[in-house]
């Protein structure tokens, strides 16, 4: 076996975005153009020779090819060891715990996400670091300046590895190890929860749950858990096999794409509890029998009721969340007496808070929580998080939101996405609103007073690292937000995001739809930014 230099050129737009690079399959099916990418992160993080990585992505077309690629090629630079989830396939959680357990120096996720899969699909390649979490922003830019001069790569000349055997084989000097990563993973979801009373909760007759894995990356760890270690009925994972092109669907885990799981939900015997997660594992949606969690409100939850889950008995150290997110968190964090961190949008974000404990639990409103138990996302966890806290407090879902809303009032939260836009009138709807951001203050729109707006721009605080234009902000003297930004995880020309915030504390008026309690603020968004003109859309792809 021997070690190819291969000349290359480099391709410009290798850019990391909010998660990775991310491109359609056919992009990165280009001669090349993986390998220079995997070339530029090897370039990047140091010395590997003696050194073991994690590799494994989240089963979608390509990722079989691409982790034959990457290990031929970790193999020619040197590195001692790669652990390889078996077939190929690990979670993004799974990743993070298992680079931590095994004192790795980083992973290699192979994940479009929640984006679509298959030959005309999304494919995604993103490194995460020692510490387990997404390569903090320093160390993409370092890899995309890499990326723009690259002039060859290396890679063994090897016939393919076996993937679907567990154990030991050698590629050159380099051992690969093909791991379960389920039983890890649940030995760490273990020690966190209360199991027991999740089991009685389950086998109790009375509480029936559904779980949609949406035919990506959770249903053997959900399958696991559930029905085999908690007791659940067989039959509570649906869509458990995971599937290279996610059964054609959208593995996103929100009321619009998730439809199978809502549908059942909403239906005639309905369960207590659904949970669906996506295609690499790291989001969560929460039902209840016919009624919707938004994960700003479960972040919120979860911050109130921590200290019923043993894992988090002894109290948080504070809460982060990523600006966009709804502000309930925060009232909790103030009634507690904790810190409550605002991010920019990306997990990358809440690595340094976690890694100084300045916050045990962080969330997103793109329907992802976590803790400081890895450095990612956690779809299982917080279902698993929830299981509990409803096996403790012995009410449904929608009780325990009634009684939070009473006590914190209500914030109303919905995301308007425009997709698939043009990329220029995009950018210039941007640059228009951004013109506006000095003169905005004051200005009032009917009975709603402008109290700040601004490019949101965030001071890491513990390396003191900036990141600028995070998205532009307009916040109302009454407490209400309108969040404009571009999506980084797109592949078609560009994504608006318009995030909508208000606040109710009368809990006479809790139970409203918040598209009907949002209205002005959704008027107010396109006065201000004229998004139907420069779209050309009447209305958005998808509200969540
Ligand atoms: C989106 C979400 C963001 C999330 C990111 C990755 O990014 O808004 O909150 O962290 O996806 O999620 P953007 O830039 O498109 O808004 V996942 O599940 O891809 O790892
Ligand atoms: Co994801």
């Amino acid at each position: 076996m021997s070690i190819r230099h291969i000349s290359t050129t480099p391709f410009l737009d290798q850019k990391p975005g909010t998660s990775g690079l991310r491109k359609a399959v056919t992009v990165f099916q280009q001669p090349h153009y993986l390998e220079n990418f995997v070339q530029s992160i090897f370039d990047t993080v140091g010395d590997l020779r003696g050194q073991t990585l994690i590799l494994g992505g989240d089963g979608r077309y390509y990722n079989r090819q691409a982790i034959q690629i990457i290990l031929k090629m970790a193999a020619a630079n040197g590195v001692a060891r790669v652990k390889v989830g078996l077939g190929g396939i690990l979670s993004t959680p799974a990743t993070s715990c298992v680079i931590r357990k095994y004192n790795a120096l980083g992973g290699i996720i192979l994940s479009a996400s929640h984006n679509p899969g298959g030959p005309e699909g999304d494919f995604g390649v993103k490194y995460n670091s020692s510490n387990g979490g997404p390569a903090p922003e320093k160390m993409t830019a370092a890899m995309f300046e890499r990326s723009k001069i690259i002039d060859h790569y290396k890679i063994l000349a090897a016939p393919d590895v076996n993937l679907d055997t567990l154990g030991e084989s050698k590629l050159a000097d380099m051992v690969v190890e093909v791991i379960d990563a389920v039983q890890d993973y649940e030995k760490l979801m273990e020690s966190l929860f209360d199991f027991g009373r999740i089991r009685e909760l389950l086998t109790s007759g009375n509480f029936r749950m559904c779980m949609d894995s949406m035919h990506a990356v959770t249903g053997p760890y959900a399958w696991n858990l559930f029905e085999q270690t908690l007791g659940a009925p067989k039959g509570t994972v649906i869509n458990g096999i995971p599937l290279e092109d996610f059964g054609g669907g959208h593995p996103d885990p929100n009321l619009v794409y998730a439809h199978e799981l809502v549908d059942i939900l909403f239906g005639e015997d309905a369960p207590d509890f659904g949970a669906a997660s996506d295609g690499d594992g790291d989001r969560n949606m929460i039902l209840g029998r016919k009624f919707f969690v938004t994960p700003s409100d479960s972040l919120a939850v979860l911050t109130a009721n921590a200290t019923l889950v043993p894992g988090y008995a002894d109290g948080l150290a504070g809460v982060a969340r990523s600006m966009p997110t709804s502000q309930a968190a925060d009232r909790v964090a103030a009634d507690l007496g904790i810190d409550c961190y605002e991010t920019p949008t990306g997990w990358k974000f809440f690595g340094n808070l976690l890694d100084a404990n300045k916050a045990t639990l962080c969330g997103e409103e793109s329907f992802g929580s976590g803790s400081n138990h890895i450095r990612e996302k956690d779809g299982l966890w917080a279902v698993l998080f929830w299981l509990n806290i409803l096996a403790v407090k012995q009410q449904p879902v929608e009780q325990v939101l009634k009684e939070h809303w009473q006590k914190y009032g209500r914030n109303y939260y919905s995301r308007h996405d425009y997709e698939a836009i043009d990329s220029d009138r995009a950018n210039q709807l941007m640059a228009k609103l951004h013109a506006q951001i000095p003169h905005l203050k004051g200005k009032k729109f009917g009975k709603y007073e402008v109290k700040y707006s601004d490019d949101f721009s965030y001071t890491d605080p513990v390396d003191g690292s900036i990141s600028e234009n995070q998205g532009i902000r307009i916040g109302f003297t009454d407490g209400s937000r309108i969040v404009y930004r571009l999506s980084g995880t797109g592949t078609q020309g560009a994504t608006l995001r318009i995030y909508l915030e208000s606040y109710e504390p009368d809990s006479s008026k809790h139970n409203l739809d918040p598209q009907q309690s949002l209205a002005d603020f959704i008027a107010i968004a396109d006065e201000v930014a004229q998004v139907r003109t420069f779209t050309s859309m009447e209305k958005p792809t998808v509200i969540t």
